[in-house]
């Protein structure tokens, strides 16, 4: 096997995803640059690492063990650490010393030893994205419950549910949070089991309790992945993919894409119940992320970074077609949701013309409100990059820029993380009060010429101006699913 000049294998599963099987702890991390002083807290980040070889080869890496990390930021220095999420399944993993679990939210394909279709949340790998609320920190994944995690050692401390307030079996990756009030709006889909209809939305006040519980039923089973939290209104987004009952008993993986499935978003208010539910429709699409959204009279506004169709190689087409990469692309888009229309169909318009990731943020001081700024990475081909570093079949993604998209005048300001590196997504610091996108940029850069990994920072009123400081990782570090940012005095940090 021939490697490049950078020692990058052309095997995609070696070179810079090849397994990572150790925690870390690094006091004082080497920078470059100088670390804003005036930074005191943690940007914590989880993704999915294999902690040994998944039992099926064609498995989906969202099917990988959580890994959980922190850059803790003090006094203009740096501390790393890492460790795996322990939850249930991986201690019986590492007890067993093999894969017991089979395919991406299959329970029918585990080992008899573990197989328990009746309480599929047992199996969840944590893996998607971390949480502050309420002076806890969490992991997430929307197929199973929270588990709590030491914010100093991230030590795994079990499963969460609310002091029993939470009983849908399971809880989205992506809550939201009314900067407003500090209350927090969440959901579980399939929520009394494995492909049931069942979608129920949670109210947890700032104390960290449940305040309000909604049920209601889904259109068809789909992906919820994520939702918005206007300052009225709850926006859950979804479609393409399929599942079913015999499915999963015929061994397949969770999901399926039907391209013939409309898309949908549903709307309601966050005091209301399922009668008032309004369910649009649309074309496919791929929804997984979104930006943020606001209400303005009787319509909703939200911005997201939806895919045209179906981006995840390993959920094939029902129809047994093969995965078309030139669909999967993600632009950003504004729709509006009119609840005076009599129409039950959505309005799209597509903000910029370019191809974006669809991992993005927003200054979480405007989330639910008519926010300015959105910010997320792209690919710009007009940047000096050494294609040799480019791997696999279809080649892995490469991000070079974070851009600040700016909704009211369309002007993007650009980061540019050099010409060997690969950005995950970004994650925004706030700083001072009040004034949206004041604050810092930040996030982890895979160098794929020396196989390690580096966290930028930069202003985020300057992205241009690039670097204020790079933390330099002496390895390399599993890619991030979802990160943020959380203040020394959120947490007890010491
Ligand atoms: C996503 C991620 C997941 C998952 C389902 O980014 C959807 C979307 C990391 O796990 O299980
Ligand atoms: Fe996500």
């Amino acid at each position: 096997m021939a490697d490049s000049p950078g020692g990058m294998s052309r095997d995609p599963r070696r070179g810079f995803a090849g397994p990572l099987r150790f925690e870390a702890n690094i006091e004082d991390c080497e920078v470059v640059g100088k670390i804003p002083e005036e930074l005191d807290g943690a940007f914590y980040r989880v993704g999915a690492e294999w902690n040994r070889p998944p039992m099926f080869a064609d498995d989906g890496i969202l099917n990988a063990d959580g890994y959980v990390s922190m850059f803790r930021f003090r006094r203009g220095k740096v501390d790393y650490r890492g460790k795996w999420v322990k939850t249930e399944r991986f201690l019986k993993e590492r007890a067993a010393g093999r894969a017991l679990y089979g395919y991406y939210r299959n329970p029918y394909t585990d080992d008899p030893s573990v197989r328990d279709p009746d309480n599929p949340a047992a199996r969840t790998v944590s893996n998607t994205a971390t949480l502050v609320h309420a002076g806890k920190l969490f992991t997430l994944k929307e197929d199973g419950l929270p588990y709590r995690i030491d914010p100093v050692t991230l030590d795994t401390h079990g499963t969460w549910d609310f002091e029993g307030g939470w009983k849908s079996q399971t809880f989205t990756a992506h809550p939201k949070i009314d900067p407003l009030t500090g209350e927090m709006v969440a959901f579980g889909y399939e929520a009394t089991g494995l492909a049931s209809d069942d979608l129920w939305i949670y109210t947890i006040d700032p104390s960290g309790r449940v305040r309000n519980e909604i049920r209601i039923k889904v259109p068809y089973v789909s992906v919820v992945h994520d939702m918005a939290l206007t300052h009225r209104h709850v926006v859950l987004p979804f479609g393409g993919y399929v599942t079913s009952l015999e499915r999963l008993e015929a061994g397949k993986i969770h999901w399926g894409w039907d391209a013939s499935k409309p898309s949908y978003i549903g709307v309601l208010p966050r005091e209301g119940s399922a009668k008032d539910v309004r369910w649009f429709k649309g074309p496919e699409r791929c929804m997984m992320h979104t930006f943020n959204a606001y209400s303005e009279g009787n319509k909703v506004i939200l911005y997201a970074p939806f895919y045209d169709s179906n981006f995840f190689p390993f959920f094939p087409p029902v129809d047994g077609s093969p995965w078309q990469p030139e669909k999967a692309r993600a632009f950003i888009r504004k729709i509006t949701l009119d609840l005076d229309s009599p129409s039950d169909h959505y309005q799209e318009e597509i903000l910029w013309p370019m191809e974006v990731s669809d991992l993005g943020k927003v200054d979480p001081r405007v989330l639910t409100l008519d926010s300015r700024y959105l910010y997320t990475g792209y690919f710009d081909p007009e940047r000096p990059f050494d294609r040799d570093l480019i791997v696999g079949t279809p080649p892995a993604r490469v991000t070079n820029c974070y851009g600040r998209f700016d909704v009211k005048t369309g002007k993007i300001d650009t980061y540019f993380a050099g010409p060997v590196h690969s950005l995950q997504e970004c994650t925004f610091i706030p700083v001072g009060r009040g004034e949206e996108g004041r604050g810092y940029l930040i996030g982890v850069a895979s160098n794929l010429a020396e196989l390690r990994s580096e966290l930028v920072i930069a202003d985020a009123q300057r992205l241009a101006e690039g670097d204020i400081a790079r933390v330099l990782l002496p390895f390399r570090i599993s890619a991030q699913v979802h990160g943020m940012w959380a203040e020394a005095s959120e947490l007890d940090l010491s």
